[in-house]
């Protein structure tokens, strides 16, 4: 597989675009602060090399520590990409400027379904980039037929090895999910129970740890555990690499998330952040980047460039059927405390 840990720092002499020439020294940063695993490298250098420009990364792996890493104010970066339900906490918290639309024409390539969406009303922030939907990854060689539920998780079987998600909607979220709640369920008793689950099963022998998406895919590789609860991309990625790791999609249903290019308001390189955006709005660019991360890309125009055995993969872009149990996790007001609560709950006990 394509080695994705990746830096973007490399040093160019001249910009080669007879448009774009800069001389050494003279070059511009673009800072991105994304998920891990989650861009091609060869996307970045081609903008590198288009726009003169250095671009460099930092990640992270739950859009709660984003924010408070954004929020702590210690980081500037231009560009972040939150998950739909965080935007407008973001928005509220004065992080985010708008997208002048006449400077990112490749906003036109995003398929109708994921433009102006309820969490940004007229993509006035954000720009949709890449979805999916969270699954269960497991190791065939090692669990045999499992069944198509949370039940391998949160269920009474002690024996399997196992990791979760270190993203207190994804986790909070599945235990909703298995118990019949809704994965934004703002109930006080809906959500202790939700609690007291997640404390059992963290205290399985089975459980190794939280983690993030390419963690959980790497230990699976590296047979450290047997399953685990991950965003599928990431789980595909690792399929590309063995064939026995599998990817399921729980019969209780699940979430999906869409993730967005945003412009922060102390962003240094503004102009240079909308440039970025609409590099990666374009068909062909938005197509490799979803070719290479595995994720579903609500690109529209990209998706004739999609390699089809991505493009038929049914756990990124399920049949009807499946998708009906599919939730999007949304911003949950007051109650926002109530699962930071149990989230510190869970991680202390
Ligand atoms: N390694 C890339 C992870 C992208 C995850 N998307 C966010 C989902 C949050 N609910």
């Amino acid at each position: 597989m394509k080695k994705l840990a990746f830096q973007f720092t490399v040093a160019l002499a001249v910009a080669v675009s007879a448009s774009h020439v800069v001389a050494q020294g003279a070059k511009q940063t673009l800072r991105l602060f994304i998920w891990s695993d989650y861009m091609d490298p060869a996307v970045i250098k081609d903008f590198e090399k288009k726009f003169g420009a250095n671009v460099v990364i930092d990640t992270y792996e739950s859009n709660e520590s984003m924010l408070a890493k954004l929020q702590g104010g210690g980081a500037r970066y231009d560009l972040a990409v939150p998950s739909d339900y965080i935007i407008q906490t973001m928005v509220k918290s004065n992080l985010l400027q708008e997208l002048r639309a006449k400077n990112v024409p490749n906003l036109k390539n995003i398929a109708s379904t994921f433009k102006s969406p309820k969490y940004d009303p007229g993509n006035k922030y954000s720009a949709a980039y890449q979805y999916s939907a969270t699954a269960v990854a497991y190791r065939a060689d090692k669990v045999k037929n499992p069944a198509q539920s949370w039940s391998v998780i949160f269920g009474s079987e002690d024996k399997i090895r196992f990791a979760l998600l270190d993203d207190p909607r994804e986790v909070i979220g599945a235990a909703l999910k298995y118990l019949g709640y809704s994965l934004n369920s703002t109930s006080t008793q809906e959500l202790a129970k939700a609690r007291d689950l997640i404390v059992k099963t963290k205290a399985k022998k089975g459980f190794v740890g939280f983690d993030g998406g390419p963690g959980i895919r790497n230990k699976l590789l590296a047979g450290e555990i047997d399953l685990g609860q991950i965003y599928a991309g990431d789980g595909l990625q690792g399929a590309q690499e063995n064939k026995n790791l599998k990817l399921f999609i729980p019969k209780e249903g699940t979430t999906i998330s869409v993730d967005n290019l945003v412009v922060l308001k102390n962003a240094p390189n503004r102009d240079l952040a909308e440039k970025f955006v609409n590099f990666i709005l374009d068909a062909k660019v938005g197509a490799r980047i979803s070719n290479y991360t595995q994720y579903a890309t609500p690109n529209g125009a990209a998706r004739q460039y999609l390699d089809p055995a991505l493009k038929s993969n049914q756990a990124l872009y399920p049949p009807a059927v499946v998708a009906k149990g599919f939730e999007n996790i949304r911003e949950v007001g007051s109650a926002t405390r109530l699962y930071d609560r149990i989230w510190t709950q869970v991680k202390a006990r």
